[in-house]
């Protein structure tokens, strides 16, 4: 806990008709900070494979998806990282984001964290490995995180 003292936690109230476009602009997330997605049914939290997935709404390109209604994402690594709702036409409605995470890489071990698993789809090995994923229940770390 106390190598992530310094770490910042953001939510993004995740629906229909947010405006996601600029959220990196005002949104400084830096290696070791944590986005959780909060978010009720139908909506989902997808990981994409590439910014041409994210700009043409490829959902077929995800790697991760969740659907639990809180999802914690830790960035151990610089780099910009796609997320989209795969419902509907959400994506294509704007229920997408590009988080851009600036600093230096931390090679800490990739540990879950709260109390729900989740198993990331088929072929999100190379991905996942990228970060440090946490599913946060809504009851229990999540609030201890905050
Ligand atoms: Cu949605």
């Amino acid at each position: 806990m106390s190598a992530l003292a310094a770490a910042f936690d953001y939510t993004i109230q995740w629906s229909v008709g947010g405006n996601y476009s600029d959220w990196s602009a005002t949104h400084p997330v830096s290696v070791g900070d944590t986005v959780v997605f909060k978010y009720a049914p139908p909506h989902t939290v997808a990981q994409l494979s590439s910014e041409a997935a994210y700009k043409a709404c490829n959902l077929g390109s995800k790697v991760f998806l969740d659907s639990s209604g809180g999802t914690g994402f830790t960035f151990d690594e610089p780099g910009t990282w796609y997320f989209s709702c795969v419902t509907g036409s959400h994506c294509a409605r704007g229920q997408k984001v590009a988080i851009t995470v600036t600093g230096s890489s931390v090679r800490s071990p990739a540990k879950p964290e709260g109390n729900s698993a989740a198993a990331p789809v088929a072929g999100a090995a190379g991905v996942a490995v990228k970060l440090a994923l946490g599913l946060l229940g809504v009851g229990g770390a999540l609030l201890a995180a905050f």
